[in-house]
């Protein structure tokens, strides 16, 4: 087991497209769970390998109040998005920022699971805005560039005051 450190924006490597999973195997179960531990210490109901400077398309999302509902998303892809809904986004590479974000309501996702068999998954309210907003990391998209530049640039300034402060 290990915590893994997670990459902050605005980190060029968050913006790096991951490549499908080919392989199944114990190192990449080994990351699952170090992933795991890291997401839960955070603590996050997600994150995505990108998030770790991992750059395979390998998610995790547990959006229990427990920690007991892990689940695991090899080589996603939303094949349906329908409907609006818009909640506050938090993202652990972005700390201590919360912005609303404007999602589909419900999602079809297709994906591997650990035993490499094909799953699909509709999902909506919060775990939907969770697989779409992980599957954006993926994609090397964190979730606020879905708000306006301005946004943005007060944004990276906070945290570059954030960083100044805390180092
Ligand atoms: O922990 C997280 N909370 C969250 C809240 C609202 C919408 C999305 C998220 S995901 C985030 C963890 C994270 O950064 N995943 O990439
Ligand atoms: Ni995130």
């Amino acid at each position: 087991m290990a915590l893994l450190p997670i990459l902050r924006f605005p980190d060029v490597r968050l913006k790096k497209v991951a490549a499908p999973i080919a392989k199944i195997d114990e190192s990449l179960r080994q990351l699952v769970s170090d992933m795991a531990e890291t997401m839960y210490e955070a603590p996050g109901i997600g994150l995505a390998a990108t998030q770790v400077d991992v750059h395979k398309q390998l998610v995790i999302i547990d959006i229990s109040e427990d920690k007991s509902d892990l689940r695991v998303f090899i080589n996603p892809r939303l094949e349906r998005c329908d409907g609006f809904q818009e909640g506050e986004e938090g993202c652990l590479s972005v700390p201590g920022i919360y912005e609303k974000v404007e999602r589909a309501e419900q999602v079809t996702v297709h994906y591997l699971d650990l035993e490499g068999k094909e799953q699909s998954l509709v999902a909506e309210g919060l775990l939907a805005v969770c697989l779409q907003h992980e599957l954006d990391h993926l994609n090397g998209k964190v979730f606020v560039d879905h708000l306006s530049q301005l946004k943005q640039t007060r944004i990276k300034n906070r945290l570059a005051k954030q960083a100044r402060v805390t180092a």
